[in-house]
């Protein structure tokens, strides 16, 4: 039932070539959102996976940088803000879209794809563009130490979360004149305040301005996003592998970046972010920084510190992943980003956790499975209750479930991997799946 639901969901969200996060709060592409949905869609029509990524990366800018929203010009004006009229710029192939980015999860999608239905001519195709992707951020993001940098929030994927507040005080409100639209669809006290909102926009003013160039009043260094690149050259050295290509540039980046995230982000059994207006590390209590767990090659005893924290910090033992410390005094259960389990963020941590840890990854898969049973597929969900926040019916919440169900079984049935979600779309491949041709 739940994989059906699941499957429902996506077939309802998915516009011809890609999936929207949700049809009302978000309808667009996003990109880290499509990378997700990627991964689930894989279980059950892996052309529609492929598809998907394709289609993201066709909106790719010549300098690499894959946006982190494609604008559909169907959606009408003002369906969501800030929309096109505000960024105000088209990638190569004409599409509309924004000019920030998102933790580059791409190439573990494509990765996750391929292993799925292995198609080597998808491979092959999208390996250049991820390639680039990964270069982007080297080339204008990259510090001295080796870490890569954000200029936003939003960049983040983690938009709102309390770990952001200090390093958003040093940014000036600009002047509101703007209307927000997901106040129409999400109760105020689940979404950012007015003051934030007024913040992420004059930030985006601020870079748009400078042509996309120049990191403005925020200037951060996330644990997620370089932990996200550093998977990203471990998918990419397979990637490479099956294409007759030298993985071992990316295997040597991979290492480079796990060191560089020890020896900088890493401090008392949890990474932190560092913003480098002041050069500090800002020793929050978010759960973005466990996501390093995902890099193969971090040493046993961080591994072993990062577990202990997640079970004593953030109650990892009930098999929820809160998205902040439920014990630091900002957490909140309910609002966006501010403590509410997110499906993602939890399945990013799983992957660490698989292997090293199945005792506490087997419990972390159910937890996430009774929430979409008790709430369906929300946004997020209270740690605590399980009451389901933010929008319904949203892309990779249904999309990650399939997966974890593949990989994991579900109510004590054994891991089905693909055959769970061949029985999921028993809806059938819609035949409403378009080939994307790059640009
Ligand atoms: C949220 O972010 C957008 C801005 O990008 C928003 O609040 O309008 C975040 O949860 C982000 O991680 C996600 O990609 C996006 C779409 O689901 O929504």
């Amino acid at each position: 039932m739940i994989l059906r639901d699941a499957v429902r969901v996506l077939v309802a969200n998915w516009d011809g070539g890609y999936t929207v996060p949700s049809r009302r709060l978000y309808p667009h592409q996003w990109s880290w959102d499509s990378a997700f949905t990627a991964i689930g869609n894989a279980r059950w029509s892996p052309r529609r996976a492929r598809t998907e990524l394709l289609s993201l990366f066709g909106a790719q800018w010549e300098d690499g940088r894959v946006p982190h929203i494609v604008f559909n010009p169907r959606v009408p004006d003002g369906a969501y803000f800030p929309g096109p009229e505000f960024w105000q710029v088209r990638a190569p192939s004409g599409s509309a879209t924004s000019g920030i980015v998102q933790p580059p999860v791409h190439a573990l999608a494509a990765w996750k794809a391929h292993l799925v239905e292995p198609d080597p001519a998808f491979l092959r195709r999208i390996y250049p563009r991820l390639v680039a992707q990964q270069a982007f951020l080297r080339a204008a993001r990259r510090s001295p130490e080796g870490l890569i940098s954000i200029v936003h929030p939003w960049e983040s994927g983690m938009d709102n979360s309390p770990a952001w507040d200090l390093p958003l005080s040093a940014v000036r409100p600009g002047q509101a004149g703007f209307v927000r639209r997901d106040l129409n669809d999400v109760s105020a006290d689940e979404r950012p305040t007015d003051r934030d909102y007024e913040r992420y926009v004059a930030l985006a003013r601020a870079y748009r301005d400078s042509g996309y160039r120049d990191p403005g009043a925020f200037h951060v260094e996330d644990p997620l996003f370089n932990a996200a690149y550093g998977a990203a050259e471990c998918a990419l050295a397979r990637i490479a592998d099956v294409c007759g290509l030298d993985p071992e540039p990316h295997e040597r980046e991979a290492a480079a970046m796990t060191a560089a995230l020890v020896e900088n982000l890493y401090d008392d059994g949890l990474f932190h972010p560092r913003d480098l207006r002041t050069g500090c590390l800002v020793r929050s209590n978010s759960a973005a920084g466990l996501t390093p767990l995902m890099l193969p090659e971090l040493p046993r005893e961080i591994v072993n510190a990062l577990v202990g924290t997640a079970l004593d910090r953030f109650a990892l033992k009930d098999g929820v992943l809160p998205s902040f410390s439920p014990a630091a005094p900002e957490f909140d259960p309910a609002r966006y980003w501010r403590g509410p389990s997110w499906i993602n963020l939890t399945w990013l941590v799983w992957q660490g956790l698989k292997e090293r840890r199945p005792d506490l990854a087997g419990p972390l898969a159910d937890g996430v499975i009774s929430a979409v049973t008790q709430s369906g597929f929300r946004e997020y969900f209270d740690p605590f209750t399980m009451r389901g926040h933010g929008c319904r019916d949203f892309s990779w919440s249904a999309a990650l479930v399939l997966d974890m169900v593949a990989e994991h079984g579900l109510d004590g049935l054994p891991a089905a991997g693909r055959e769970v979600g061949e029985e999921a779309g028993g809806l059938g491949e819609s035949d409403d799946v378009s080939d994307h041709v790059l640009a």
